[in-house]
């Protein structure tokens, strides 16, 4: 077990030039919840630095100088999608150029494919295929169970979920449950978006709702499968929307405890229906990592996803409040159809390194947050 060393922060005093901060500065200290106002003045003070140095006092006092990373891969069975939505050069329509849908065996193919050390998760999300019945999904996730006992299975957004209980005409518990029984572990955090109606018919018009997406998270809860959340920021959203999504988040989680990890998603504009918006920059990518840990107090992690900010910020985020960069990745489609210039994964060792020159103690993780251990090319789980 490696021992959470403390903790720079409390060394430090706090300093702000800022006195809307004051107030925040000293309910953090005291563990106190964060308000809407809150949220939204640390959204618009400029002190990035002292709005950076609650969220790693915070960080710290929750995780000590451990950040997390994992090794995983992307699987991504088809683009096909019958929503149309602004914010994504990912999907297509059926029919249209550049397509594709995985066959079963291609996409087991895929999971065993380029790895350099076992990977301990799949990280599975797709299109929502107009006619790919509720069956292949089932037979997909029991396939790689066979094939890969050992492996984590986090799959399908509350989007897909929801789409596939509509399309196979059974109410979100039915689909969860058996999507449990064919092998999903845990569900990713994606399709939350911005919840704000005004917000979600700009970006994302034909995707459930954000109640509908919190309802279904709720469910997955219940029935004991874990998600994470995630926030898309960056394009039309303003301050006001993204601490309401946060404390939306933070509502469910006092019923059910079921977050894992909140993970704010950098919009990248390139070859959608938005391409007009600029992509955002490093203090606002920072800025939500740090507010994040701020008003998500009963979030146990906050994830800064490498791929989506680069490597170099992910790694600054670990001093902003996250304590997690995620993983290896391996091949990622989403964000590089959006023009992402990261690379599509890293090995191992990058993470460790990254993680090592910021000064933290790296800790490989499963998807549940259990310590990995490796020998040659396989790895063990503390449970
Ligand atoms: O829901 C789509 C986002 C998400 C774009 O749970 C875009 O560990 C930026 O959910 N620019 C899917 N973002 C990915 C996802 C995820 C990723 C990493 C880790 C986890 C986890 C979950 O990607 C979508 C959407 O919010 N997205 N298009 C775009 N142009």
């Amino acid at each position: 077990m490696i021992s959470k060393s403390h903790n720079s922060a409390a060394r430090h005093g706090f300093q702000t030039d800022d006195p809307g901060l004051r107030p925040i500065a000293a309910k953090v200290e005291a563990g106190e919840r964060l308000s809407f106002d809150d949220g939204v003045a640390l959204y618009q003070s400029g002190d990035i630095l002292a709005v950076g140095w609650m969220a790693n006092a915070v960080r710290e006092r929750m995780h000590g100088d451990i950040a997390y990373f994992n090794v995983n891969r992307h699987i991504n069975p088809t683009n096909v999608c019958v929503a149309s939505c602004r914010l994504c050069a990912f999907g297509r329509k059926k029919g249209d150029a550049g397509t594709y849908t995985m066959a079963l065996e291609e996409a087991w193919e895929t999971a065993g494919s380029g790895l350099s050390e076992a990977v301990t998760e799949f990280h599975i999300v797709g299109g929502l295929h107009p006619d790919l019945p509720f069956e292949y999904f089932e037979d997909l996730v029991r396939g790689l169970k066979i094939r890969f006992p050992k492996v984590h299975i986090k799959a399908f957004t509350m989007v897909e979920v929801a789409f596939l209980a509509k399309r196979g005409k059974m109410t979100i518990e039915e689909t969860l449950v058996r999507m449990k029984a064919a092998g999903v572990d845990s569900l990713p955090g994606g399709g939350a978006e911005i919840f704000a109606d005004r917000v979600r018919h700009i970006i994302c018009d034909h995707k459930i709702d954000g109640g509908e997406w919190l309802e279904t998270a709720r469910t997955a809860h219940r029935i004991g499968l874990k998600s994470n959340a995630t926030m898309l920021y960056g394009h039309v959203e303003n301050d006001e929307d993204r601490v309401d999504h946060m404390l939306r988040l933070r509502e469910v989680q006092d019923e059910t405890g079921g977050f894992q990890t909140f993970i704010p998603l950098a919009f990248h504009p390139d070859n959608t229906a938005l391409a007009h918006i600029p992509r955002t920059t490093g203090m606002m990518d920072l800025k939500q990592i740090a507010v994040g840990r701020l008003l998500l107090d009963n979030f146990p992690h906050i994830k800064s996803y490498w791929q989506m900010v680069s490597p170099e910020l992910a790694q600054i985020s670990l001093r902003f409040g996250a304590d997690d960069i995620d993983g290896t990745v391996i091949e990622e489609k989403i964000y590089h159809d959006a023009g992402a210039t990261t690379p599509q994964g890293m090995q191992r060792s990058d993470l460790v390194r990254l993680i090592t020159e910021a000064g933290r103690v790296p800790f490989e993780r499963d998807t549940l947050y259990r310590a990995v251990t490796r020998s040659e090319d396989t790895f063990t789980v503390a449970v």
